[in-house]
């Protein structure tokens, strides 16, 4: 037992689930022990030698001695390939039909014996033993990967495999889903399996709830995101390279995937960083647009406990004239924390209580746990035995319902790997929205089983319907939360076709972003968790899933006045920016730290509301692109190597570069520019990049800086100058960075086509000095209009 694991033990036994979690986590092991055949005799195998080859569109078939190796490329730098057989379907990662093949590529005998793929943007060299290499059109390696190896049971069933690759000496690594130990992912093991790390979690915590096998390689040769299409578990050993300092001797970086049974295939995807997401969004399918209400200010609280003291919150917002667009309920606010029921004592009126905090312009969110009561006569549990021959909850290898211990006691999981299962339970969200919901937020889906050892989830024997091919937990665990955030992302639409859903989910797999977003879990409160925070919200991002944002103030304990306002500060510049906290933690709310903590925390707010036309912009294009919202310094230059390390500060899309105060204590801090002027937006001081800069960031702000010639769209306050048609009043305006001159500059703005469908329509904007002046011109297909309305020019004049 590791020192987590103990902790883990002690505190769930002292608590009144403790017994039944024991019993449970037996329980687990006798499964396993019944339902798994034991490990048999393995025997090693590799591809072997190379013996012909075929062409198949867009590339082709390699046969080796042991193996056969397929290669397709796809258009837009997209190139996959699958060993023994493996197909690109059928894949919960994939949104839809996998991407048509590149008619122009080529299969081709290659020197030495091998293979390659030619095609425009990339070529595909398979050697005579297996490895497979992908090179850019210039020759330059992005990524070599060595012939695999596999470990087949004599008796039959699934093989483990393992394989190596190489990337250049000067990669960096990020991705693998939501670490905290990141943004750039260090040499070290990163397991692939869901978990819930019990409580709270700091960097040095891996694996946690949300994990995929993508890697996001940004090197001097380009950059790539090579996903490896297996949902089982597995574990990647990472490996940062060592350059020879020009003595010609450099040592490649690497990683070693090691699977413990599924297909082997991957797909990679090159180009910049923007188009990498783009073409990773094409193949796993568009990020979800949140609607604008979920952009704007968050709380939420584990133990609010009662209507009562949703109101007195709400009346604090209020008398301490605190922006706020949305209220979470947790699961205190269940009947004996039963999903799908309200504990009427508590809350006697819940859709009375939605309506009046609607009526303020506050919506509710509702948590919703799969795990379902086993308790005869309890609804949920009673109509999902009826569901389709055996029921909708997962059964052992014996046909028994599988139990584990959660908030209500015993319960039964759905098997959202079923799509009647998922039709069911979808169902139910009617319930929620009847109750004044707008939105849910998905929680302990890795799914959670409380045990004092073990692994805290269902057996690995359990069985899942997995779309009708049936199959084990040890492939359906990792794609539980994905196929449960798709039940009830397609219930929302199918119960409310008018309105975007708005779902979060605290696990999930390649491809949640279809359905949702997702946030960072029980991070500890402390300094090293609000690092974590921004690692797991730069990860996600690089992985497709755009819309994350941490617990402010962090989940467990009390934050200082100072380390509560550092985060909030970063928190308002993250998608969900959302205050939350466990059931025995210290206060949240902002005034509960003091006058100086409130007023900035005020600012901080203000800010966020102010650009929200913004972030609307940035849900929209990540929606039609994949880039996400919060993207590391390095997204417009990769090639840039100092900025592939800068870790503390991102940019929120292409106009801000934002500098959060990670350190106690701190009341300036170093700040990377990549190239271009930056103007400081609290200052309007101009610098000049690429370089670092020493910037004030006193209690009352963190550093942002606004990239000059940026057009951004922001809320006019009630009563300012400049509003569209001059009225002032919280209608858009374009706020423009002065260009640096002799340069031009310009931004894409989206806007707000409401809460439902309506198409978003993009406008494209371009900056320029012309006669002394900043110029806005609108580009559209039939030519340059210039604005004169709804402007607002920042920054310096030229010369100065
Ligand atoms: O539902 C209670 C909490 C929730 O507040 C938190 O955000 C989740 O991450 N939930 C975990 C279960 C309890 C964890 C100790």
């Amino acid at each position: 037992m590791d020192g987590r694991e103990l902790v883990r033990t002690a505190r769930l036994l002292s608590t009144a689930t403790g017994l039944r979690a024991l019993r449970s986590a037996w329980r687990v092991r006798r499964t396993d022990a019944r339902g798994l055949p034991p490990r048999g005799p393995e025997r090693a195998r590799v591809p072997g030698d190379v013996i012909g080859a075929g062409p198949l569109p867009g590339g082709g078939e390699v046969r080796f001695a042991r193996s056969s190796l397929r290669i397709q490329v796809s258009g837009g730098g997209t190139v996959f390939w699958g060993w023994d057989g493996a197909a690109p379907t059928p894949s919960y990662a994939l949104a839809g039909k996998p991407p048509e093949p590149d008619p122009r590529a080529v299969l081709e005998p290659d020197t030495n014996g091998g293979w390659r793929v030619v095609a425009e943007r990339v070529t595909v060299a398979v050697s005579r033993e297996g490895a497979v290499e992908l090179r850019t059109p210039g020759g330059a390696v992005l990524r070599r990967e060595l012939p695999p190896r596999w470990w087949d049971p004599v008796g039959g069933g699934p093989a483990r495999w393992s394989q190596r690759s190489e990337v250049p000496a000067d990669a960096r690594f990020f991705g693998l889903g939501g670490r905290a130990s990141g943004p750039r992912l260090r040499g070290g093991t990163y397991r692939l399996w869901n978990t819930d790390p019990g409580g709270h979690f700091g960097p040095a915590d891996d694996p946690l709830y949300l994990t995929m096998p993508v890697q996001f390689v940004v090197s001097d040769a380009g950059t790539h995101l090579a996903f490896h299409d297996n949902s089982w578990d597995g574990r990647v050993t990472l490996r940062e390279g060592v350059e020879g300092g020009g003595s010609g001797h450099d040592l490649p970086g690497g990683s070693e995937l090691r699977m413990t049974g599924g297909p082997l295939r991957c797909w990679v995807v090159i180009g910049t960083p923007a188009r990498v997401l783009r073409g990773w969004t094409a193949l796993t399918g568009a990020p979800a647009v949140p609607p604008s209400w979920a952009l704007g200010p968050q709380h939420a609280r584990w133990g609010f406990g009662s209507e009562r003291e949703v109101r007195r919150v709400m009346a604090g917002y209020r008398e301490h004239r605190l922006p706020l667009s949305v209220l979470h309920l947790d699961i205190d606010h269940y009947d004996r924390h039963r999903v799908f029921t309200v504990d009427r004592r508590r809350f006697p009126d819940l859709p009375g209580l939605a309506r009046e905090l609607r009526a303020e312009g506050v919506r509710l969110v509702s948590i919703v746990d799969p795990g379902v009561a086993a308790e005869p006569g309890e609804a949920v549990y009673e109509s999902g035995r009826k569901i389709g021959p055996a029921g909708a909850f997962v059964r052992d290898a014996h046909g028994a319902e599988v139990r584990g211990v959660v908030w209500p006691g015993d319960c039964v999981y759905p098997d959202f790997t079923d799509p009647a299962v998922r039709e069911w339970w979808g169902g139910h969200y009617a319930e929620r929205l009847a109750q004044g919901f707008s939105g849910i937020w998905h929680d302990m889906n890795e799914p959670v089983s409380f045990a004092p050892f073990g692994d805290p989830t269902l057996p690995r024997s359990a069985r899942h319907a997995l779309e009708g091919r049936g199959g084990d937990h040890r492939e359906a665990h990792n794609v539980y939360g994905l196929a449960m955030a798709r039940a009830g992302h397609e219930a929302l639409r199918r119960l409310r076709p008018d309105e975007r859903p708005f779902l979060f989910s605290r696990s999930g797999w390649a491809g949640l972003q279809r359905y949702g977003g997702t946030w960072s879990g029980d991070v500890s409160t402390g300094w090293p968790g609000l690092r974590a925070s921004l690692s797991l919200v730069l990860g996600l991002g690089l992985c497709g899933v755009p819309y994350s944002g941490p617990d402010v103030g962090g989940f467990d304990g009390s934050p200082s006045p100072e380390l509560f306002l550092r985060w909030f500060q970063l928190g308002a510049w993250l998608p969900l920016f959302r205050t939350h906290s466990a059931l025995d933690a210290g206060r949240r709310e902002p005034w509960e730290f003091g006058p100086e903590v409130l007023a900035h925390a005020r600012a901080a707010l203000t800010e966020r509301e102010r650009l929200r036309p913004y972030f609307v912009t940035l849900a929209h294009l990540s929606g039609l692109s994949g880039a996400p919202y919060v993207r590391p310094l390095w997204w417009g230059a990769p090639e840039d190597r100092t900025l592939r390390d800068c870790e503390d500060a991102f940019l929120l899309g292409d106009a801000f570069l934002v500098a959060p105060v990670l350190d106690r204590g701190a009341d300036r801090r170093a700040v990377r520019l990549p190239r271009g002027r930056w103007y400081d937006t609290a200052t309007g001081r101009a610098y000049q990049g690429p370089g670092q800069v020493l910037l004030d960031a006193p209690l009352s702000r963190v550093p942002v800086l606004a990239r000059a010639g940026a057009v951004v769209p922001v809320r006019n306050a009630p009563g300012e100058e400049g509003g569209q048609g001059g009225q002032g009043g919280g209608e858009s305006v374009l706020e423009v960075w002065a260009p640096a001159p002799d340069r031009s500059g310009g931004g894409l703005v989206v806007r707000d086509p409401g809460d439902g469908w309506a198409p978003p329509r993009v406008e494209q904007y371009r900056s320029r000095w012309v006669d002394g002046a900043v110029r806005v011109e609108r580009v559209t297909e039939e030519g340059a209009v210039t604005v004169s309305e709804g402007i607002r020019v920042r920054g310096h004049a030229p010369g100065h």
